[in-house]
């Protein structure tokens, strides 16, 4: 049996998927399951390896504690931008900073006064964003230089893992591109970058090793812990909106991929990256694929805004499930009021809800306050700001889009794919929910020569699958409805 393990860590919960590939077809199985979520430490955020280190662990324990389990080989990818400090003793120095930390947006601005965010992109091919690596990196240059003074190695957090299952310091094409310190031409660490921001000739960033091949086995202490014998660690692309991508069998080169989950990325397949005016206006980004050319995307507002909410009700025990949700959904008005998802105000507010609110009131219009009201607002917002950016992708890849293939968990949510076919006015289909785990699993398919290339991959996912479609619906008030949208988003700029 042709089994592999895909981890799959998101900023919300990690996994462990077993996927087995019989006769072109996958089988998948979640073998364990984890909420993850950055702890605060000082009045910062950081992620805490060692924990999900061990539910790795522990997952592949569970794995290989079934009789006649082999395993092929493991994979790990997780979100983007975060990176960890090895020492030149080769231990973790410290927790690795969570990009949900706000502190980075005032060091964006000191950056750019150095070198301007138009010359970084045309470098980069990366909108910035406080979220960066970059900006990171740059406070605890300011802030904690004796951080960097105990770093051997920096590694991205997907080759942390790595680091923590082999012992092997290598980084990783796709999760490098979203740190915005790798040049798009050369694909390695940004000279430039380097010298002006940091006045160094030199970040320790491990070198990067081919995606799609064999890092190393498994270390003896990791076999040991687990109860395993040594296993292949596949340089997976280590970015869950690479892997995710991987795994959506698109339907034609005018169809564009929404990846869904936390974030919702939006954007089409590009040999090289689109750096030119209207990409940097917009705020469009360019990251790597798994067959290394990139992805020109948005990165937008996506689940974030639920999590939140619901998190809020459940510690003020007025939890909701999804099902209730919908409900409350299904009863409320439509189109009464709406937010720009993407406001900075809802990066990491103390209560989402109240954000929500005060955006409304600030905006002049109708303040939600039902569960359900906030909910439709959310959802309704989220749909109009996707036509937005996918008309505007139009005007930017010159080229018209005439569907939208959705995946990841995202697409749980029937009434927000629903939303995206109605506001967009274009036929959606969507699945695998598991996209990054099942791309995560084809490329280490790939690497182990069971799967030719990405043509085969996606063929394969579209037999194994089932995709789900949805045709528009009440477009006329879509219309109308998006028209007050974009009336609000220019009230914005002004
Ligand atoms: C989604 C994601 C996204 C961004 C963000 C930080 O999980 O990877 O593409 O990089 O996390």
């Amino acid at each position: 049996m042709k089994k592999v393990i895909a981890v799959d860590i998101g900023a919300s919960n990690g996994r462990l998927i077993s996927v087995q590939l019989e006769e072109h077809k996958l089988y998948t199985e979640e073998i364990h399951r984890f909420p993850n979520q950055p702890y605060e430490r000082n009045g910062y955020l950081f992620w805490d390896v060692n924990y999900f280190f061990r539910e790795i662990k522990q997952g592949l324990k569970k794995f290989t504690s079934v009789e006649g389990n082999r395993l092929l080989g493991i994979g790990v990818d997780t979100w983007g931008v975060d990176v960890g400090f090895i020492s030149r003793e080769d231990e973790l120095v410290e927790d690795p900073y969570s990009y949900r930390n706000t502190h980075t947006a005032e060091r964006m601005k000191e950056v750019h006064v150095q070198l301007s965010d138009k010359r970084l992109f045309e470098r980069t091919g990366v909108e910035s964003a406080s979220i960066n690596t970059l900006y990171q990196l740059y406070d605890i240059f300011k802030q904690r230089p004796e951080l960097i003074k105990e770093t051997g190695t920096i590694l991205t957090m997907p080759s942390l893992v790595n680091f923590l299952l082999t012992g092997k310091k290598k980084n990783e094409f796709t999760h490098m591109s979203t740190t915005q310190l790798m040049n798009w031409r050369s694909k390695g660490v940004d000279e430039e970058i380097i010298s002006t921001v940091f006045q160094q000739n030199h970040l320790p960033f491990a070198e990067i090793a081919a995606t799609n091949s064999v890092l190393g086995k498994t270390k003896l202490s990791v076999n040991q812990d687990v109860g395993m014998e040594a296993v292949s660690v596949i340089n997976v692309p280590g970015h869950d909106t690479a892997c995710a991508l991987a795994a959506m069998p698109l339907q034609d080169d005018k169809t564009v991929f929404m990846s869904c989950g936390t974030w919702v990325l939006i954007g089409i397949e590009v040999e090289q990256p689109v750096v030119n005016e209207k990409a940097y206006k917009w705020g469009f980004t360019n990251e790597g694929t798994i067959n290394n050319s990139f992805r020109l995307q948005k990165n937008n507002m996506g689940l974030w805004l639920l999590q939140q909410c619901k998190k809020e009700w459940e510690a003020a025990s007025e939890a909701i499930s999804y099902k209730e949700a919908d409900l409350l959904i299904e009863k409320s008005v439509p189109f009464q009021t709406f937010i720009d998802p993407d406001h900075h105000g809802f990066f990491n507010p103390d209560s989402m809800v109240k954000q929500i609110q005060g955006f409304c009131k600030d905006t002049g219009q109708y303040i939600p306050t039902t569960k359900g009201e906030i909910l439709r607002c959310i959802l309704e917002s989220l749909a109009l700001k996707y036509r937005y950016i996918i008309d505007g992708l139009e005007g930017i890849a010159e080229q018209d889009i005439n569907s939208i293939h959705m995946a990841g968990g995202g697409i749980q949510n029937r009434r927000l794919c629903q939303f995206t076919a109605s506001a967009t006015n274009r036929h959606v289909r969507t699945g695998p929910v598991e996209a990054s785990a099942i791309g995560n699993a084809l490329a280490q398919f790939i690497a182990l020569g069971e799967i030719n290339d990405l043509e085969e991959a996606r063929k394969v996912v579209a037999q194994s699958f089932e995709m789900n479609s949805y045709q528009p619906q009440n477009h006329a008030n879509w219309n109308t409805a998006y028209k007050r949208f974009c009336a609000l988003l220019t009230m914005e700029e002004e």
